[in-house]
């Protein structure tokens, strides 16, 4: 098949010549013209071939079956689970009430481990259902839980873990299993940025007892609004179906506590023609990702994080670290990144514990995350994905090295 990804979204920053920054004083932030008419967005979908996405509209709307759990939401969940190499997989309509499904269905209560260097909704989920978040340190090299910090916040009260594969790169699965399995705790994750990525050989899908995937519009790989619940536990499965829908086993027939956690129809659509384009787009963020290590090298301080060459990746996220030493604040780059419309992003500081009501709940929290701290202050994501303008990787680069002469000034 030939597979097309759709770059359409490119034709909103005008094709002038790009900007060339090589002083300071070409910089926005000095007064100079933005490098782009319109914002670089972190987040720019990814969007497969639209011809057939507009057909499979067509087909939905001829059947008039537009939602619950209909033919191409079945479809999608069975190219899912044959990709991941997962039994069940069980489409949502957004990953935050996929993990809430998928915590309530695993029983979770009292105390529930997961960092707090994620996005908020991983501990929003747990709140939601009047269960305590408690958040353990990351390690500051992989960004992922540190598994002796997890050990540490353990109590009688806990009754499970949530790894998240932050950035797409795999938590400490083994150690985590290790714990959960010593220690008697349900083990899941928050794999919201991991779909394509593998640990240890193995596609992330099928480790814990449940994972639980995102496929929001600004995903690697994206259903415009959506996510799943994947395991290997039939039983889990056929719960988590009943739970996504009322409760349902058949007609009129509710037998187990349950909400509106259904994929439209359209989503799925949406879903299977980006899954013909996946391997396109996984290569257009990996020349993405290779374009700005080479572009940011050398610049004292300043560290992109790597994917591991001996992992699948979705290089869905370009990660870059500003140790002490990079010469300018953060905040200063952001700024001056901004002023170019390149809209970097701080994710995910403060950390959960100080963004409210965690923050007031447990104002204590930030005591035992150091690393967490440090990280949160240190990180910027940069743009990436199908849609980035050729020339914005050398335009970045040079935003960062134009600060760099600036505060040598
Ligand atoms: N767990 C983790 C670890 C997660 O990262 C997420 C979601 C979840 C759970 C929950 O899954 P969902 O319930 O969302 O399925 C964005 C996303 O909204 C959020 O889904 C994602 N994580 C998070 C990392 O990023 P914000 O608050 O940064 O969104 P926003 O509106 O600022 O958009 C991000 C950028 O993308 C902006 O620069 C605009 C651009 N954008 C956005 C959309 C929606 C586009 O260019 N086109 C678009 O259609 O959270």
């Amino acid at each position: 098949m030939n597979v097309i990804v759709d770059c359409r979204a490119t034709a909103a920053v005008p094709a002038a010549a790009p900007k060339r920054i090589t002083r300071v004083a070409d910089l926005a932030l000095h007064g100079a013209p933005p490098a782009y008419a319109e914002p670089l967005h972190v987040g720019r979908p990814n969007i497969g071939d639209r011809q057939r996405f507009l057909d499979y509209t067509n087909d939905l709307l001829d059947r008039r079956w537009l939602t619950n759990n209909g033919p191409l939401v079945q479809e999608l969940e069975r190219r899912l689970a044959d990709y991941l190499g997962v039994r069940h997989v069980i489409a949502m309509c957004n990953g935050t009430i996929a993990l809430e499904i998928a915590i309530r269905a695993l029983g979770l209560k009292g105390e529930v481990i997961l960092p707090s260097y994620t996005f908020v909704a991983t501990a929003q989920a747990l709140l939601w259902q009047e269960i305590t978040p408690v958040f353990a340190d990351i390690d500051p090299l992989t960004h992922n839980l540190d598994p002796a910090a997890v050990e540490r916040m353990i109590t009688p009260r806990t009754s499970g873990i949530i790894g998240v594969h932050l950035w797409g790169r795999a938590a400490p699965v083994d150690e985590l299993a290790e714990i959960a399995r010593h220690r008697q705790l349900a083990l899941m994750f928050d794999s919201a940025h991991a779909f394509g990525a593998s640990y240890r050989g193995r596609r992330v899908g099928a480790f814990g007892r449940a994972e639980v995937f995102s496929f929001h519009a600004t995903k690697f790989f994206n259903t415009f609004e959506g996510g799943a619940v994947t395991t290997n536990e039939d039983d889990l499965a056929t719960t988590i179906r009943y739970m996504r829908n009322f409760g349902f086993e058949a007609y009129d027939r509710a037998v187990h506590v349950g909400t509106n956690g259904k994929m439209p129809e359209i989503c799925a659509a949406m879903g299977l023609v980006n899954l013909d384009a996946l391997d396109a787009v996984v290569a257009a963020n990996r020349r993405n990702h290779e374009a700005y290590c080479e572009a940011l090298n050398g610049i004292p301080g300043l560290h992109v994080l790597p994917y591991d060459p001996r992992e699948q990746s979705n290089f869905q996220y370009v990660v870059v670290e500003l140790a002490p030493e990079f010469a300018v604040p953060r905040d200063r780059v952001i700024e001056a990144l901004h002023a170019e419309n390149i809209l970097a992003r701080k994710y995910f500081w403060p950390g959960c514990h100080n963004m409210r009501p965690f923050r007031d709940l447990y104002p204590h929290a930030g005591l035992l995350l150091p690393n967490t701290a440090t990280v949160a202050e240190r990180v910027i994501v940069l743009p990436t994905g199908t849609a980035l303008p050729a020339d914005a990787v050398v335009t970045i680069a040079a935003v960062f090295r134009a600060l760099t002469m600036d505060a040598r000034r």
